[in-house]
């Protein structure tokens, strides 16, 4: 049996979330501990537990990218994978951070 996965409780409608946007291929809804006053996850339908395993997916990671770029629409924004512990990664299905609204510094933290 599979792991569960909070994410794929989400994307498959089990707490009513939100979705900002969907399509076939994935979901976006808020990030419940927002790090900036847009917080939104972008993330597949298809559970991959993070980018490194998914790198052949080509496609999907195209539509990720084109997603967070529709869902902030026209403003300044950051995009940004968690990929492994030491990168922070705390929810291992495939998530896309997309940040705006305020200020972001570089180099990140
Ligand atoms: P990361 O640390 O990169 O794996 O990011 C996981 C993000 O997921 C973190 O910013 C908090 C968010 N998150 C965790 N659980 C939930 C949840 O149940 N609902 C929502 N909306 N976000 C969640």
């Amino acid at each position: 049996m599979a792991e569960p996965c909070i994410f794929c409780d989400i994307v498959g409608g089990k707490y009513g979330t939100k979705f900002l946007y969907e399509d076939e291929a994935c979901v976006a809804f808020a990030d419940v501990k927002p790090m900036a006053p847009t917080h939104i996850l972008v993330v597949p339908r298809e559970h991959h537990p993070r980018l490194q395993a998914a790198a052949e997916e080509e496609k999907l990671l195209g539509r990720l990218m084109s997603v967070a770029a529709k869902v902030v629409k026209d403003r300044d924004f950051r995009v940004v994978v968690n990929d492994g512990a030491d990168a922070g990664q705390t929810v291992y299905h495939l998530h896309v951070h997309v940040l705006s609204g305020r200020h972001f510094g570089w180099p990140p933290g």
